[in-house]
């Protein structure tokens, strides 16, 4: 899913990228090329037209930011709307002041409906609560089985009775959740090809009997339109309170995902990506946005970035970095620049787990350790800070004293800093060299630079 919009968002990007500054000329024909994208992902039209208008509107009316390039500027725009037009927040599910919590699950034939109360039931469990399930598909031959079969593989409680009214069943479901201290009830409805009238009232009427906390349609993610436009008509019909897209995992273009929050004004609040049980997570809008624009949450740290360091000081220190000159002192601002970004793990988690970045999430940053290091740097005097050459055994016993740590660890500190002007140095021959154009490549004819 998403994989064709993703593709081609970010070849609209890519092309920007290219752009000097963000004109209008430019920034009109992106637009252009952002419209049919989301129209071949089949979003509908309408979602498609209030996002181009407002992504031009806040492009026009934005102050030139220096910090950042035009394409990177549109990316921002781009993702905010996104994630608008996602429905901003992660809407959690809502449960009642007084249990037991029912919550009806509708929506069409075959949508997912007894699949996803299973997993709605395993999910609740995991989370304390103490769910009940009904099936009131009184029509399909096999339908309560159906549940059934699924709470046994579950080892969950699923109340059945030999009722044929699914009035009658709802009711008395609900007394046996008060009855067994269950807590949230859910219940499992009958689905449709189409929406019909009997069918609507029918749930009408449960509605009202059961008075639900949440009414979740849910929705196939593959049938595209239909699955917005079957969302519409039960909200008009019956008012729902959230919205759960099935079949994620599926190769659907993603469009009814993108459109169901904006057409029928209700929160898409889990999706289900997987046959299996465990196959059912929350909706985070910004999550999404992200991945479809393909860059983690690049951005997020771009600005963190930008908040805490200082552009003049970044690039005394790319320079540095470049001509070898980086010091003791230097490399003490860098871990305390890192330390205003705040803790580290999280900000390796959003770093897109991609090309040179892969395996990152899984490093283990030792806070403990940057503050010792810091301490044994401070105690270093300004000409060993200026060039470690200089820092032989005798003042490295009085570093280890001055900073409370023990000459091993001033030693490791000493070889670890020396392996990183090496490593600094080579890199300076290779992408950031060429970048700068201060070394020129290839040193030697024939040699290509590093991947
Ligand atoms: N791949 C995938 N398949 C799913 C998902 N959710 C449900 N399914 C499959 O969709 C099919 C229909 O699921 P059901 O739960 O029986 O659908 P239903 O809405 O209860 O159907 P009716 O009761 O007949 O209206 C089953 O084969 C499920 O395994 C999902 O998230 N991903
Ligand atoms: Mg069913």
């Amino acid at each position: 899913m998403f994989e064709n919009l993703s593709e081609k968002l970010q070849r609209i990007f890519k092309n920007l990228r290219g752009e000097g500054k963000l004109t209008e000329a430019n920034m009109e024909a992106a637009l252009r090329e952002i419209r049919v994208a989301l129209l071949e992902a089949d979003v509908h039209f309408r979602v498609v037209k209030q996002f181009i208008e407002d992504v031009r509107q806040k492009a026009l009316g934005q102050e030139v930011l220096t910090a950042f390039s035009p394409a990177q500027q549109v990316i921002k725009i781009v993702r905010d709307e996104l994630i608008k037009m996602l429905g901003s927040h992660h809407a959690r599910l809502r449960f009642a002041t007084e249990p037991p919590t029912v919550m009806m699950l509708v929506g069409l034939q075959g949508s997912g409906k007894t699949t996803t109360t299973g997993k709605l039931a395993r999910l609740l469990s995991r989370e304390g609560h103490s769910p009940l399930m009904v099936s009131v598909d009184v029509y399909r031959p096999a339908a309560r089985e159906q549940l059934s079969v699924i709470g046994r593989q579950l080892g969950l409680p699923v109340f059945d009775s030999p009722a044929s009214d699914p009035l009658e069943l709802a009711r008395a479901a609900r007394r046996e959740a008060v009855l067994s201290g269950r807590d949230v009830l859910l219940v499992d409805t009958a689905g449709r090809l189409h929406i019909d009238d009997q069918l609507m009232s029918e749930l009408e009427q449960l509605k009202k009997l059961l008075t639900p906390t949440e009414v979740l349609f849910v929705a196939d993610a593959m049938t595209g339109q239909d699955a917005v436009r079957s969302a519409e008509e039960f909200h008009k019909r019956l008012g729902i309170t959230g919205v759960i897209l099935t079949k994620m995992d599926g190769d659907a273009r993603g469009g009814a995902a993108l459109s169901i929050r904006s057409v029928t004004g209700q929160p898409i609040k889990l999706v289900g990506t997987g046959e299996r049980f465990d196959a059912l997570e929350p909706f985070h809008p910004d999550r999404i946005a992200s991945r479809i624009l393909g860059m983690g949450d690049v951005l997020s740290i771009i600005e963190k970035v930008e908040q805490s360091m200082d552009q003049r000081k970044a690039e005394e220190m790319q320079r540095k970095l470049l001509e070898n000159d980086f010091t003791l002192e230097d490399f003490r601002d860098q871990l305390r620049q890192l330390r205003k970004l705040g803790p580290l793990d999280s900000l390796l988690s959003m770093i897109p787990q991609i090309g040179p970045f892969k395996g990152l999430k899984n490093v283990e940053v030792d806070e403990k350790e940057i503050t010792r290091v810091i301490a044994i740097i401070d105690s270093m005097t300004p000409e060993e800070r200026a060039n470690h050459m200089i820092i032989n055994g005798s003042r490295r016993r009085r570093i280890a004293r001055g900073s409370g740590t023990s000459v091993q660890e001033v030693n490791r500190l000493l070889k670890e800093y020396a392996q990183m002007r090496k490593m600094m140095k080579s890199l300076s021959g290779g992408f950031l060299g060429k970048r700068m154009g201060k070394i020129k490549w290839p040193p030697f004819p024939g040699l290509q630079p590093p991947a």
